[in-house]
């Protein structure tokens, strides 16, 4: 066996582990360690303070599901902001939508963005898509300052530690709902339920403190902990299932490898334990 990189579960006391075949860029940015590995059996990966952020097989799972889920909801949704997401991968999704115009990409750390640009061409070439703007700087001051409004916002955090925490609190979601449009809607990438309840609950509560509707929705990623993920939908107006835009799905008729219109469905049926996870009273 050669080199491997592991990922510890503290919550569980376990770990993920893969044999690495090559290093191909390790740095330190002004708040975090980003690294690139090349590994066989998931492809390149990024990691990020010792986590997966990505991997080249199962990234797809991950950027479908968060970015078409809300764009199929939202009727007309003109203007995206991403918070987070540095490598590209959600841009990468959100601009198969003709129907979207600008999509504004704050990421506090330029180093992820620019890795990737350089070792994960596949996700992340459409940083430099002409509807997209990039801008560097902390997502927690952006949504309280900003005087842009969006139709929809999609959190593409790391989990909620060290740079990330900001990202889960309650007064974030709350600058969040200011500067969505009437009609707006957020989602969230939301943590495993499997392995991190707590942190799944406080997303919840803190959502429902904030926005009128609030749905969980999974996905299966097998380079996450414990493979079973969660996505938080947020909204003012649109449910996420009886405002299913399906028909403009078919018409796009995008090739996709996850997302599709059963799935968009069957991704909000949850299991029971996680119902009770996400459950407010
Ligand atoms: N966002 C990271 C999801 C959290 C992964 N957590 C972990 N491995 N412990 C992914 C960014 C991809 N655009």
């Amino acid at each position: 066996m050669g080199i491997r990189f592991t990922e510890e579960y503290p919550e569980v006391n376990g770990a993920f582990s893969m044999e690495v075949e090559k290093i191909l860029f390790r740095g330190k940015s002004p708040f975090q360690t980003i690294e690139v590995i090349e590994t066989k059996g998931f492809g390149r990966v990024l990691l990020i303070d010792d986590l997966v952020m990505l991997t080249e097989r199962d990234e797809f799972v991950y950027h479908e599901m968060i970015a078409h889920v809300p764009l199929y909801v939202h009727p007309n949704p003109g203007s995206v902001l991403v918070i987070g997401g540095g490598d590209g991968g959600t841009v990468r999704e959100i601009v198969k939508h003709p129907e979207v115009e600008k999509v504004i990409l704050v990421d506090i750390d330029r180093m992820v963005s620019e890795v990737s640009m350089e070792y994960l061409p596949s996700v992340a070439s459409k940083l430099l898509s002409e509807k997209v703007i990039c801008q560097y700087e902390d997502g927690v001051a952006y949504v309280k300052n900003t005087a842009e409004r969006f139709d929809v916002i999609i959190i593409d955090s790391t989990d909620p530690i060290s740079v990330g925490e900001g990202l889960f609190t309650r007064e974030f979601y709350r600058n969040c709902y200011n500067i969505l449009n009437p009609d707006g809607l957020l989602v969230a990438q939301a943590e495993s339920p499997a392995y991190m309840a707590d942190i799944v609950q406080g997303i919840s509560h803190k959502l429902h403190a904030v926005f009128p509707k609030v749905h969980f929705y999974q996905a299966h990623i097998p380079s996450y902990p414990s493979g079973h993920w969660l996505f938080a939908f947020a909204s003012k107006q649109y449910h996420p299932l009886k405002d299913y835009r399906e028909e403009k799905y078919h018409q796009h008729a995008l090739k996709l490898k996850y997302y599709n219109s059963d799935l968009h469905f069957a991704a909000f049926a949850l299991p029971n334990f996680v119902k009770e996870i996400v459950h407010v009273e």
